[in-house]
């Protein structure tokens, strides 16, 4: 029975594939006539070994590459995408090799949408470049095939794929899906352990284990922080030490067929502490934000309304004494939370082109208010975002507020209650739909688990 289920299941997304390897071609057909380009070729990245040793870097293949083909463990891949063919080819390395273990080969039935090729030498691949008028554009982190300057990253050509990015195939869609699937599991093991003391390390081990990933696997590096390394926005550095546990902020996510999911949940050891209730009351802003999105709809206004609602949780809590409209006037907010509140996923796990007014790759203004904000460009049907409010007791920002004329708009007592708590962040993954529909990938994915 279970047998039966990976069957469908490999079908089904190799079926999707085949679909979406026939859609981006249509777009880089597009790109190509845009831009005069004969072919675009996409290389999947070079071994990079370590200075002065024989120990090379983990390899992850590059976004553009990985957008089309998921094998993000293959080193010296190229993709061949010429203008009026029916299919790309691949370009795959094989060459004895008796250090290492297997190559990572394609999951069944996707080498049905690829012409694949395989090199033993460089030269093979460039005997194979368009000698046509307009060439080949190479993207790749090195010029590994010696294109001319001018050729090799043409930013008219990576910002019109940049931009082309903001719709996800359906393949694209399901991917997320399912590594929004897994990664909820890994979170509600995660909880656990932390329920159990575990450190923050443990915690990260427990995840790994439940969605059945090495740490290199992650999209992203695991942010582990219990009791006051809630606080720190990116907490890399996991501590191997127990602590008594008081709150604990994870935002994993797991990678499938190069596409990320990127989830943030935080939770209080004490379901009776004040801090349980602010969770609780930021989880309903963050619905609430979820919903606020759309086809059409502002990055940059969904920014301030998510400030507002940060407002109106400090309030609620009498952590700032004064109202939600004096306390936006005077951005109190920023100082609780300093960053935004979203940003397109796809095979980035922070996806590109969501800068853009247009394909050309003209860039949207930053708001003044929010000048490093970097998803400007109004949502798109099929673009896949994260909605990750967030609400920390940051000691150094603090510290700048308790120095500013703006010091007595905060119950500094009530601050140090929440200080030990560190802070809160909950990140949900949702597809808008081209139907207008909005689906939430995280909450389904965590409906039936014992933790939200
Ligand atoms: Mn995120």
């Amino acid at each position: 029975m279970q047998n039966n289920k990976k069957t469908h299941q490999l079908n089904s997304s190799a079926a999707l594939y085949v679909q979406h390897v026939t859609e981006k071609l249509a777009r880089f057909q597009a790109i190509l006539d845009a831009t005069g380009f004969s072919e675009i070729v996409i290389g999947s990245g070079d071994t990079l070994m370590q200075f002065q040793d024989d120990m090379a870097y983990p390899f992850k293949a590059n976004p553009y590459f990985k957008e089309w083909v998921p094998l993000n463990k293959r080193a010296g891949s190229f993709l061949q995408i010429a203008a009026g063919s029916s299919k790309p080819t691949l370009f795959l390395l094989c060459v004895e090799d008796i250090w290492h273990t297997a190559p990572q080969s394609l999951p069944a039935g996707f080498e049905d949408a690829l012409n694949i090729v395989e090199y033993s030498t460089i030269a093979e691949v460039q005997q194979q470049l368009s000698s046509r008028h307009g060439g080949t554009a190479f993207i790749n982190s090195t010029n590994s095939l010696s294109v001319a300057a001018e050729s090799w990253n043409p930013e008219a050509v990576i910002n019109q794929i940049d931009f082309q990015r903001l719709a996800k195939t359906p393949y694209e869609q399901d991917s997320v899906r399912e590594a929004s699937h897994l990664a909820a599991r890994a979170h509600v093991a995660a909880y656990d352990a932390f329920m159990a003391g575990c450190s923050e390390l443990e915690i990260a081990a427990a995840y790994l284990r439940a969605c059945d990933q090495s740490e290199n696997e992650m999209p992203y590096g695991i942010i582990a922080g219990v009791n006051e390394h809630a606080a720190v926005l990116h907490h890399h550095d996991l501590f191997k030490q127990r602590q008594t546990p008081r709150s604990f902020l994870l935002d994993a996510g797991v990678d499938v067929r190069g596409y990320a999911s990127d989830i943030t949940r935080t939770y209080a050891y004490d379901p009776a502490s004040e801090f349980a209730a602010m969770i609780e009351l930021l989880d309903s802003k963050q619905l609430e934000l979820c919903a606020a999105g759309g086809i059409g709809k502002s990055p940059v206004d969904l920014q301030i309304l998510s400030h507002r609602k940060i407002a109106e949780v400090l309030v609620e809590f009498g952590v700032i004494t004064t109202s939600v409209d004096s306390a936006m006037d005077i951005d109190l907010t920023a100082t609780f939370y300093p960053h935004g509140l979203g940003h397109h996923l796809g095979c980035n796990v922070h996806d590109k082109g969501s800068r853009f007014a247009n394909a050309k790759g003209d860039p949207l203004p930053a708001p003044e208010k929010y000048p490093k904000l970097r998803n400007l460009a109004p949502m798109v049907a099929n673009q896949i975002h994260t909605v990750e409010p967030g609400l920390y007791f940051i000691p150094s920002l603090l510290n700048k507020l308790r120095n500013s004329e703006f010091a007595d708009t905060v119950n500094w007592s009530r601050i140090n209650e929440f200080l030990p708590y560190g802070g809160i962040r909950i990140e949900d993954n949702i597809i808008v739909h081209a139907d207008g529909s909005l689906e939430n990938l995280t909450r389904d994915a965590f409906k039936g688990l014992s933790k939200q």
